[in-house]
């Protein structure tokens, strides 16, 4: 068994245990490098698992089992010691019991297969901000994922070497082989009641089994750099968060950093990579879907992202709403889920042309191609949370700093949500105290990033943070008030909330949103430089009248009004909903300063 790079007693220690409850056949530490990749690649696509794209350099496109789609919130856990530090948001089991549960399932679990011990980095590799984890896992599309997602190999596992200091992600698809027996092509996975992402926030751990897909299998992301990173963020006085990370460049060559978080499947994405269509505008990207932040000597939030990759939701994605992200995969990419086409390339709804010819559908069925580009409800050629896996280095908006470990500065915090009603275009906090209650009332109708029986409902998911947060949300909310007193205003960032997703009386959306969200970007850049561009209203600073700049698009002045003013009937709903809702699910843990923000803003509306 080859394991001779694992030289820190902690870390071996950790791995034979793993060997000896998993039983794997085999052992294979991973360099990170891209003859592994290559060589695991091939093995994939040797057993029938991986569909190589003729039509694409070194892409290879996955099936998932159809019942393995999606991150699995209702079997993810954050098993605390006590039950009130998981919080009303997150599901919750004893620690002891849920070891127990899971110990039993994992005996032998590996039997037939490679047990594969990712060292990887999320951040830069020795970033002051960034983390080591090793994940171990039987799969190697895991290991493929993970080395587009994250800093993979020998680097990593030198500094891991040296400090014993690593966050230890275990991770089985929960299928283990008999002997002779093979998975010919079958993507594999354990029932729903056997899938567990566990999380002990105590012991920074993380174990996760019977998923393959994303969330739940690439560890690196959710679990780590979300749900332990936020403990480990609440604990050492830092912030782990959903949010994107952008660089805004004005036509003066002025440069600001902005991040922003909004619920799974809010076009986050397509933000982070958008094309301005204002003149002189520059928009980069540092990240697309995680923000971990620490106060510099200065004062300043200096941010990074965690992750080397994207790992975008395919539909919807085209030349026109992310012509960055068509960029970034095209090539060197996984794609999971998604349709093939005759000629060997990729294809899913609303991917901007018709497909020709018969395609393979993600449940691997021969289909006549739809004539237009989108297919009939049920009927859809990719999952509705296809992916692409792609190297974020391959972005052509990619920022020139993105792997600066120091981080970059931050100077807004933007947050939102699909809300069709309501909630306007923009608007900034007073303060940062109404910001951190702005971030606790976020809410968005739910979309197919997860499995639920909730989709189209609006949820509340405060931050973006609710499938995501490791601890108790009331604490969360706590932890950043307590962050605003660290530093003063000027150097704290601003806070905004944003709505790209406002609806007229017959269901379409107001705002064009995609490049267009510039205009919007470029207010909030001004009001961080201290441009006098805004009045204040009862529920904050909006745009004075001509301060967002409508030249050249294509809405009418009365409904960019409409998107621009107090809905004062509509908030005094949403401050109903808050109070009899939302906020009693929190119960003493909810902080005081929030409550007394949702009275303020009820005296100022009247
Ligand atoms: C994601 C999510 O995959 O938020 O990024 O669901
Ligand atoms: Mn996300």
């Amino acid at each position: 068994m080859e394991r001779t790079s694992i030289t820190n007693a902690k870390a071996k220690q950790w791995v034979d245990e793993q060997v000896a409850l998993c039983q794997p056949d085999a052992v294979y530490v991973c360099d990170g490098s891209q003859a592994e990749y290559d060589r695991l690649m091939k093995e994939l696509v040797d057993s029938g698992l991986g569909t190589p794209l003729k039509a694409r350099k070194n892409s290879v496109l996955f099936r998932s089992d159809p019942s393995d789609v999606a991150r699995v919130e209702d079997r993810t856990y954050i098993a605390s010691q006590k039950e009130e530090d998981a919080g009303p948001t997150n599901h919750w089991i004893n620690p002891d019991e849920l070891k127990k549960t899971l110990s039993g399932l994992s005996a032998g679990c590996m039997k037939g297969r490679t047990m594969y011990v990712i060292p990887f980095s999320m951040g830069p590799v020795g970033s002051d901000i960034g983390k080591n984890g090793i994940e171990i896992t039987d799969s190697a599309y895991v290991v493929c994922n993970m080395h587009i997602m994250t800093r993979v190999g020998t680097k990593v596992l030198d500094l891991i070497n040296q400090s014993g200091k690593f966050i230890p992600c275990l991770h089985s698809v929960g299928k283990p082989l008999a002997s002779g027996e093979k998975d010919l092509g079958v993507w594999p996975c354990a029932p729903m009641d056997k899938k567990y992402i566990a999380h002990f926030p105590e012991e920074r751990a993380i174990w996760s089994f019977g998923s393959g897909y994303g969330g739940n299998a690439l560890l690196g992301k959710k679990c780590l750099a979300l749900r332990i990173a936020s403990v480990l963020a609440r604990d050492e006085g830092w912030l782990a968060e959903h949010m994107l990370i952008l660089k805004l460049t004005n036509p003066e060559g002025k440069v600001k950093y902005v991040t922003g978080a909004f619920p799974s499947a809010c076009g986050k994405t397509n933000l982070a990579m958008l094309i301005p269509t204002i003149p002189g505008w520059k928009v980069e990207t540092i990240g697309d879907d995680i923000a971990w932040m620490k106060f510099g000597a200065d004062g300043r939030l200096y941010a990074i992202n965690p992750e080397a990759g994207f790992f975008g939701v395919a539909p919807g994605t085209n030349n026109e709403s992310n012509k960055n992200a068509m960029e970034s995969a095209k090539e060197n990419t996984i794609f999971t889920n998604c349709g093939l086409t005759e000629d060997g390339d990729i294809w899913w709804e609303g991917i901007g042309y018709p497909a020709k010819g018969t395609l393979i559908d993600w449940k691997g069925n021969k289909k006549p191609a739809p004539a237009k580009d989108k297919s009939p409800k049920g009927e859809e050629i990719a999952h509705a949370n296809a992916r692409f896996t792609a190297p974020a280095k391959q972005c052509p908006c990619i920022a020139a700093e993105w792997e600066d470990p120091k981080g970059v500065p931050i100077s807004a915090f933007l947050f939102g949500g699909r809300r069709p009603s309501t909630i306007p275009l923009v608007h900034q906090s007073r303060d940062w105290n109404h910001g951190v209650f702005l971030g606790s009332i976020v809410g968005s109708e739910v979309t197919a990033a997860v499995i639920s029986d909730q989709v189209g409902q609006v949820r509340r998911d405060p931050f973006a943070m609710l499938p995501f947060c490791g601890y108790n949300m009331g604490d969360y909310f706590q932890h950043w008030l307590d962050l605003g007193k660290q530093s003063t205003a000027d150097n704290l960032p601003k806070i905004f909330y944003v709505n790209w997703f406002r609806k007229d009386a017959d269901g379409n959306f107001i705002w064009p949103g995609y490049g267009d969200n510039s205009r919007v970007l470029a207010w909030i850049f001004d009001r961080c430089d201290g441009k006098d561009n805004a009045v204040e209203t009862e529920i904050g600073l909006m745009p004075k009248d001509g301060a967002i700049n409508t030249q050249g698009l294509n809405v009418s002045p009365a409904a960019v009004k409409e998107i621009l003013s107090v809905d004062r009937e509509g908030w005094k709903k949403e401050i109903k909903d808050i109070r009899e809702k939302h906020y009693p699910k929190f119960g003493a843990k909810l902080p005081p300063e929030l409550a007394a923000e949702l009275d303020k803003l009820e005296k100022r509306l009247g």
